[in-house]
């Protein structure tokens, strides 16, 4: 897979753009902005994307994988930033299915997307937003207590470029593992390793349910194994958040 990334100075939603792109792209296009005017998070919620303070991008992928598998799309995007992180000596902790915290606060979040085009083909818009370069003051006032920036964590400015050809290339190896290979262990076992959720209890919300918990697990979809009162239930990322019981987690 090689890539094509494609920058803008601003765009809606980089997830938007790559949809209406698929038609002339192929896998391995990178649609990246400086700004988003209406970036999306999940479940309608939105995404703040200030201009030229952090990565905001979507990766076209073409997994060739059942639809059901589509979700462990977004563990190898968090294994992924997690090692480039590393990569650059900054510890961090996946928070199943989609953020990535450092120190106690989302600096990252991935928004996968499945698209079905009309002639049968199924791709997936790997969207990744980064806070870099913001100061504490790029973030709205209701953010404050639970999203932070790189640069507010280290202390300095963090190169941007950098960090982008970092999660570039390590993306890189674990998508093909699994799109070749079948093989999504390894991503799958830096989110088991890294994940601030399994092993503790959880308040699982999915629309106006709230149920509590203990995480157990990731399943090889990349699913949340959740131990309830009433059993144990592989929970698929699309609809739910979760809570920790002892704090944000
Ligand atoms: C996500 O949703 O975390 C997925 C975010 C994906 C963003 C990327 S940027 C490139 C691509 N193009 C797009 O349009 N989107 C993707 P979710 O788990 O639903 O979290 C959204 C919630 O996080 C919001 O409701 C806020 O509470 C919070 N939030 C919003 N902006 C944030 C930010 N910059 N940093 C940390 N938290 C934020």
């Amino acid at each position: 897979m090689k890539y094509n990334i494609i920058r803008y100075n601003t765009i809606d939603s980089t997830n938007k753009e790559a949809k209406r792109q698929i038609p002339s792209r192929q896998e391995g296009t990178v649609i990246i902005s400086e700004e988003q005017t209406h970036g999306k998070g999940r479940l309608g919620r939105s995404w703040t994307s200030p201009k030229g303070k952090g990565i905001w991008m979507s990766i076209i992928l073409e997994p060739e994988i059942p639809m059901d598998h589509m979700m462990g799309i977004t563990s190898i995007g968090a294994a992924g930033v997690s090692m480039a992180l590393d990569d650059m000596d900054i510890p961090s902790k996946i928070k199943w299915p989609n953020d990535i915290v450092v120190d106690g606060k989302k600096v990252c979040g991935i928004l996968t997307e499945v698209v079905q085009e009309l002639n049968g083909s199924f791709y997936a818009i790997m969207g990744i937003g980064i806070n870099v370069n913001q100061d504490i003051v790029d973030f709205p006032e209701e953010l404050h207590s639970k999203a932070s920036s790189l640069k507010i964590i280290k202390g300095c400015e963090i190169d941007r470029e950098l960090l982008l050809m970092n999660v570039l290339r390590r993306l890189r190896k674990l998508y093909l593992k699994f799109k070749l290979e079948g093989d999504i262990s390894q991503s799958l076992k830096i989110c088991r390793d890294n994940s601030i959720v399994i092993g503790r209890e959880i308040y699982l919300i999915r629309g106006k349910e709230i149920k509590k918990g203990k995480a157990l697990d990731l399943n090889m979809k990349g699913e949340l194994v959740v131990e309830f009162d009433t059993g144990i239930e592989e929970i698929s990322s699309g609809e739910v958040s979760i809570r920790a019981i002892d704090g944000y987690i």
